[in-house]
C-alpha cells in the first residue's frame, strides 16, 4: 500500500516544460526579471483578474516585503490559527503580533474581535484567507477605513478564489500568495504580492531586488526575494492546467462532503454559492463534545496506522503555543474559537491528481473510524 499524503504537487507534462528550459539554456537568462518572469506576471494578472502582481521567491518573503514596504512600527493584529510564516514575517519586520480570535465556521480572523484589540499602538491588520475561504472583506475594509489601518491579506491559500465574481486578491492594501509545492498553483517554491496601484508594485519590485532603483541608486533597505526563470517557466506551464485542477479538487470535495456529511461527529466545510472555491484544503471538524471516545487525534492516528493516510492537523499548535511566540499572547482565554479549532480540525488529503482508489481509501479510513 502506497502512502497517501495530505497533498501532492501538480506537475505539468515534462514535454511542455522542456521547450521553455531550452530557451533558458539558450539565452542563459536565469533570473533578475527575465522574460519568463515578466510573462508570468502578465499571465497571472489576466488569469486572476488583477492589475498588479510582483513575483517572489516564496510566500514568506512576499509577506515580509509587503509589510516592509509600508514602513510600519508597532502592533499588527493577526490570527493565531495560521501557518507560522504569517507571524514570522511580522516579527522579521520588528513588529509585534497581537492575536485576535477567529470565527468558528470560516476559521478566519473575526473583524469584531480585531476591533476590540485595536489600540494607539496598532499599525496594521493581517488576516489570512484560511484554507482559501474568504475573510469578511467588507467588514475589514470598513475597519481599515474607520481606524486608518492598512489591511494586508495573507492570501497564501487563496489562488483563484472569486467572491461575487470579483477576485478575492483585489481586496486589501496587499494580498500575498504562496506558490509552494503544496499549493493549488506551484512554481516549486514561489510567491507573489498583489497590490492595488502601479507605484506600490514598483516599490515592492525594488525591495525584492536589494532596494535598487537603478544601477547606482539604492533607496531602501531591500532584500533578495526574486523569483528565478526556472520557477517562472514552471508557473507558465502550470497555468494552462489550473482550471482543470480546480475542477478536479471540487469534485473530490463533493465526494467527501456527501460521504462524511452523514457522520454525526464530523462537520464538513460549508461552501458558499457566492464564492468560487479553490478547495486548497479539505478541513473536517471532529466534535469532541458528548460521551464519544472518538477524537480528532484518534482519527489521525487511525488513518495513518491502518490506511497509510497522512491527514494533517493544520493549524495545530496555534502560533502563540510555539515557544518563541508565547510571550506575544498574554491572555489565551480570549481565543476560545481558535483553541477549539486547533484541537478539532484535520485536513484530509486532496489534490488534483488523486486516483479513485486513493479517494476511496480516504473515505473508508474516516467512515470505519466512526463506525
Ligand atoms: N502563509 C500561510 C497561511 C501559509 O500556509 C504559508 C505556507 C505561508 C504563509 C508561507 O508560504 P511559503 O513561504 O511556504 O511559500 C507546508 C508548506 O511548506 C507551507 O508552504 C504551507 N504554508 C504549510 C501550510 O504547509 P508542511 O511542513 O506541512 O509541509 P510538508 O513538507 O510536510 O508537506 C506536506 C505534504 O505535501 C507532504 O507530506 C508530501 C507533500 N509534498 C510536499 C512537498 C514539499 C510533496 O508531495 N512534494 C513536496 O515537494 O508545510
Amino acid at each position: 500500500m502506497e502512502p497517501i499524503y495530505v497533498t501532492r504537487p501538480y506537475l505539468p507534462p515534462l514535454s511542455e516544460v522542456f521547450p521553455l528550459l531550452e530557451d533558458i539554456w539558450k539565452t542563459r537568462v536565469l533570473t533578475n526579471s527575465g522574460p519568463f518572469h515578466e510573462l508570468l506576471e502578465e499571465t497571472l494578472c489576466k488569469q486572476l483578474d488583477i492589475s498588479n502582481i510582483s513575483l517572489f521567491s516564496n510566500g514568506t518573503l512576499a509577506l515580509l516585503v509587503a509589510l516592509k514596504s509600508l514602513r510600519l512600527s508597532g502592533e499588527v493584529i493577526t490570527t493565531p490559527y495560521t501557518f507560522i510564516a504569517t507571524a514570522n514575517s511580522i516579527c522579521w519586520n520588528g513588529l509585534t503580533p497581537v492575536f485576535a480570535d477567529i470565527d468558528p465556521v470560516s476559521y478566519n480572523l473575526d473583524p469584531c474581535k480585531v476591533e476590540q484589540r485595536i489600540t494607539p499602538n496598532t499599525c496594521a491588520v493581517l488576516p489570512v484567507h484560511c484554507y482559501g475561504n474568504p475573510c469578511d472583506v467588507d467588514k475589514f475594509k470598513s475597519l481599515g477605513e474607520n481606524y486608518n489601518l492598512p489591511i494586508i491579506y495573507d492570501a497564501s491559500h487563496a489562488f483563484g478564489v472569486n467572491i461575487g465574481g470579483t477576485s478575492l486578491l483585489s481586496y486589501g492594501d496587499f494580498a500575498t500568495l504562496s506558490f509552494h509545492a503544496t499549493k493549488v498553483f506551484n512554481t516549486f517554491e514561489g510567491g507573489a504580492v498583489v497590490s492595488a496601484g502601479l507605484s506600490t508594485k514598483k516599490s515592492l519590485d525594488r525591495l525584492k531586488n536589494f532596494g535598487f532603483v537603478d544601477e547606482l541608486t539604492v533607496a531602501s533597505n531591500g532584500i533578495n526575494a526574486k523569483m528565478s526563470e526556472f520557477s517562472a517557466a514552471v508557473g507558465l506551464c502550470q497555468i494552462h492546467h489550473i482550471e482543470s485542477c480546480l475542477e478536479k479538487r471540487r469534485r473530490i470535495a463533493r465526494i467527501y462532503s456527501s460521504q462524511f456529511g452523514q457522520l454525526s461527529q464530523v462537520r464538513v466545510p460549508i461552501y458558499s454559492t457566492n464564492v468560487s472555491h479553490n478547495i486548497a484544503y479539505y478541513p473536517i471538524r471532529i466534535s469532541s463534545h458528548g460521551a464519544s471516545s472518538k477524537t480528532r487525534d484518534g482519527l489521525v492516528e487511525w488513518m495513518r496506522e491502518n490506511y497509510l493516510v497522512y491527514a494533517r492537523r493544520y493549524f495545530f499548535p496555534l502560533i502563540y503555543q510555539f515557544p518563541y511566540f508565547s510571550s506575544f499572547c498574554d491572555d489565551p482565554t480570549s481565543l476560545p474559537n481558535a483553541i477549539s479549532a486547533a484541537s478539532e480540525v484535520v485536513c484530509l488529503p486532496i489534490y488534483a491528481e488523486m486516483k479513485e482508489d486513493e479517494i476511496s481509501r480516504v473515505v473508508d479510513s474516516v467512515i470505519t473510524y466512526f463506525k
